[in-house]
């Protein structure tokens, strides 16, 4: 079903002019509320009046992960504290985390985005969701929570982990559809087929999966195991959080909900834009966003997007799925984690080499992060406890910075593969197209 036809099938010549309304009543609010963009503009050369359509968007400037850091933790809102009321943050590389914040009318557009999303995939009033994408700073489970309630079906405000409950109260609450990360997903259908409980002890049929790449392939398998309907739903945090677009029940690449976030495909290396269909990085500008506005976000996330038209009937412009990043930041469980925070930590701890591998490879469907690192010569020992109290002790603080666990190797002095060029660092099992 589409949930808000006037919007979601307008005529693209319309919804460009919308665009282009929407987007120079943003510069205007952002050029006098933020010093960060009016100093952006001013270097380029660039004022309000110069954003007559959406045409004009590439007269801007780009915004980055790195701008949002260096304005830690509010530099970017353009309102007033007074008027956020809820702020959520994704995690950083070693510093800080990037903090945002949504005002009262910003939440009730997601709720609307999410609900267009899950309208998309089928679900309506009668449904009942499990949502078991993590509740806090994380965006995916309150982003769908809300969404949920928004569509009128009703919520299981789950949250991630406790695998067994999960499965006991899907099938006592008559479940019909389940939101997670589609690794969780298949580890749940593994978990439920352990439980030997019957399939037709679930009423469950739609599957709301996305915050981590995942293929064609996954998604059949998915499928099969659960025996549902997988659809992908993309987003991030300093765009909004889950609700950016979402697959139609053609599942032909994802609509970009382009009324409210507007898109484009750079080169990485130029920053040029390119063409529909070419494969570059994914930007886009929060057309109707209050709290943190972005001009221009660089996602580093890599796709193509189509302007075809849908069977359908939504006008949108469509991304395909996201085929790899531009950056470094891997995605394991859902959780964003950036080499750099490993790093970091290694080279802290006087008992470490600052040589390391980080081995990602997915195992009975579930992410698992591999750390191997060298112990410092002097601390090497062949006492077992002692190289068992130096793991858990780097167990634990890898732990904390990065809010999963890693599996620990520790090596001999001189023993990881010394490079020399540009070290490979990362060994990355998992395939995603
Ligand atoms: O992952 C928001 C979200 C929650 C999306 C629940 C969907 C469902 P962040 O933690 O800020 O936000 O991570 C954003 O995750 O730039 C992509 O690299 C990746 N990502 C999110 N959805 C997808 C998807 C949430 N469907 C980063 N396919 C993004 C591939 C995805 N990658």
């Amino acid at each position: 079903m589409i949930w808000n036809k006037a919007k979601e099938c307008m005529a693209p010549e319309e919804k460009r002019k919308l665009q282009g309304e929407r987007l120079h009543k943003l510069v205007e609010k952002v050029y006098h509320s933020t010093p960060f963009y009016r100093q952006k503009m001013q270097e380029m050369n660039v004022t309000p009046d110069d954003i007559q359509s959406i045409d004009d968007i590439v007269k801007l400037p780009f915004t980055t992960k790195q701008d949002l850091r260096d304005n830690y933790p509010y530099g970017l809102f353009a309102v007033p504290m007074s008027q956020i009321i809820r702020l959520h943050a994704s995690s950083g590389t070693t510093g800080s985390p990037t903090v945002v914040g949504y005002t009262r009318k910003d939440l009730s557009i997601w709720a609307e985005m999410t609900a267009r999303c899950l309208s998309a995939f089928g679900a309506g009033q009668n449904d009942i969701f499990s949502v078991a994408y993590g509740y806090g700073l994380f965006t995916g489970g309150l982003g769908l929570h809300y969404g949920v309630e928004h569509l009128g079906a009703t919520v299981i405000p789950m949250s991630s982990g406790n695998t067994a409950k999960q499965i006991q109260l899907m099938r006592d609450f008559g479940a019909t559809a389940l939101a997670c990360t589609p690794s969780y997903a298949l580890y749940l259908a593994e978990a439920m087929e352990k439980a030997g409980i019957p399939r037709n002890e679930f009423k469950l049929n739609i599957g709301v999966f996305g915050a981590e790449p995942w293929t064609e392939n996954m998604c059949k398998e998915i499928e099969t195991k659960l025996g549902i309907d997988a659809y992908n739903i993309y987003g991030l945090s300093e765009i909004m959080g889950p609700g950016v677009s979402h697959e139609c029940q053609y599942k032909d690449d994802s609509h970009i909900i382009d009324d409210h976030f507007y898109p484009e495909i750079i080169s990485p290396d130029t920053l040029e834009s390119l063409p529909y269909g070419e494969q570059g990085e994914l930007v886009f500008t929060t057309l109707t966003k209050e709290g943190l506005p972005l001009l221009r976000y660089r996602t580093k996330d890599l796709c193509t997007l189509t302007d075809e038209p849908c069977r359908c009937g939504r006008t949108s412009v469509r991304m395909s799925r996201i085929v790899g990043r531009s950056d470094d930041m891997l995605i394991i469980r859902g959780v964003n984690v950036f080499p750099s925070q490993i790093e970091s930590v290694i080279l802290e701890m006087e008992e470490f080499e600052p040589h390391y591998m980080l081995i990602v490879n997915r195992v009975n469907n579930l992410d698992i992060l591999e750390v191997q690192v060298e112990v410092r010569d002097g601390y090497y020992s062949d006492e077992i406890t002692k190289m068992v109290i130096l793991k858990k002790k780097i167990a634990q603080r890898l732990h904390s910075v990065l809010g999963i666990s890693a599996d620990i190797k520790l090596v001999e002095p001189y023993t990881i593969k010394r490079s020399e060029g540009k070290a490979q660092r990362v060994i990355d099992k998992r395939i995603f197209n």
